[in-house]
């Protein structure tokens, strides 16, 4: 295995573990060459050549757009389009020119609180059974072209404690609407700077600062080559950081062990017809499993939607306050204000007082005089 192809400017090998290695200066490739069709493959590729990429976000955000274009086609339905929303799990898969398969697992917004919980659960358990041996890296797309929410602040939260800890070792955050910074003489890094709340970006610092601004509008073949070679180096990356292995969880492995188990089942139960049966059904099995997900899903994000309810009192309660301390201070000038007046209407009483007096005085100094 291995092997390496060299275009005008760039190298491009896979080494023994069939790990993608980009050399040389990108955007001069033309190693995907969108001229002409992809070569569109099955959709159950999983040899060491193939990576499983999962695009994970908000509805709305971009992913089966940015999904499109790592596969150079429109594989995906984006949200405008007639067919509508994506509502279920889906895998799409692409081959490279040197050999690499890229398998794209588009979502729903699973981590958007939208939807209904057992029906995430199932889409988590098909997710993962798309994924097969694994997830090479997970694609968090964000847009430049909404506000950062609480909730998708929460959606990210949760779906790191659903994957554990070990998740974020294999995030990369993708930001669509490039053209519409590019419009605006921004910067990815402008963009992050002046409107990335703070939890995004410890986030994103804590994922080694995997980003990747997208722009799924433009016609560009050389920024779509760039962009598309900037997203695997990042995926090569994380292969890099994981030592090629992909990223695998306890459900992953007793999805694996529950099917290959029904398969063995199966083939009891062709052999020995009904001695022995089968103890229960893979879709018994498979229902409880999801069942399983489902509560997991349910327990985290009710926890995170009490621990956001507690912070949303507590912000209400720290504006009341404030909101009293500044009546009070109000309150306080007012009274300061009216007493100043009190004292100006005093004074020019007195004034007053002082020069009829004078005035006295001096009407007195004369008769004397
Ligand atoms: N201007 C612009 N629009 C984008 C970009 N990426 C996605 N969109 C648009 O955003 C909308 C939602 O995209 P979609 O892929 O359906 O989002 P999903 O729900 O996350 O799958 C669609 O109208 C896309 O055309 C981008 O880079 N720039
Ligand atoms: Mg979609």
């Amino acid at each position: 295995m291995g092997g390496s192809s060299v275009t005008d400017d760039l190298e491009v090998t896979t080494n023994e573990a069939g790990t993608l290695v980009l050399l040389g200066s990108p955007g001069t490739s033309r190693l995907f060459d969108f001229s002409g069709e992809p070569e569109v493959i099955g959709k159950e590729v999983t040899t060491n050549e193939a990576r499983t990429l999962v695009l994970l976000g908000r509805t709305g955000n971009g992913k089966s757009t940015t999904g499109n274009s790592i596969l150079g086609r429109k594989a995906f339905t984006s949200k405008y389009s007639s067919a509508g929303v994506t509502s279920t799990c889906e895998l799409q898969s692409t081959r490279l020119d040197d050999g690499l398969t890229v398998n794209v697992i588009d979502t729903p917004g699973l981590f958007d609180f939208s939807g209904e919980h057992e029906v995430i659960g199932k889409e988590i358990v098909k997710c993962m059974d798309l994924a097969k041996d694994g997830i090479h890296a997970a694609l968090l797309v964000l847009s430049v072209r909404t506000r950062f929410s609480r909730e998708e602040q929460a959606a990210i939260q949760s779906f790191q404690e659903f994957f554990g800890e070990k998740i974020r070792d294999y995030m990369v955050f993708v930001f669509t609407g490039g053209d519409e910074l590019e419009d605006n003489d921004q910067s990815l890094d402008d963009y992050l700077g002046n409107e990335c709340p703070e939890p995004l970006k410890e986030t994103i610092k804590m994922c080694d600062n995997r980003l990747v601004l997208f722009d799924n509008k433009t016609k560009d073949p050389k920024k779509k080559t760039d962009q598309l070679i900037e997203v695997l180096s990042l995926v090569n990356l994380v292969l890099e950081k994981n030592g090629g292995v992909p990223y695998t969880n306890e459900l992953f492995k007793e999805l694996q062990a529950l099917k290959a188990n029904s398969l063995i089942g199966d083939s009891k139960h062709m052999i020995d017809e009904l001695k022995e049966p089968v103890p229960r059904s893979y879709e018994e099995q498979l229902s409880r499993l999801t069942e399983n997900v489902t509560s997991k899903f349910m327990g985290i994000t009710s926890k995170l939607l009490e621990q956001w309810a507690i912070e949303r009192a507590d912000r209400v309660a720290a504006e009341l306050k404030g909101k009293a301390d500044q009546e009070k201070i109000e309150g306080g000038l007012h009274e300061l204000r009216e007493q100043l007046e009190r004292a100006k209407h005093e004074n020019e009483i007195s004034r007053g007082q002082l020069e009829r007096a004078k005035h006295e005085n001096a009407k007195s100094s004369c008769h004397i005089l």
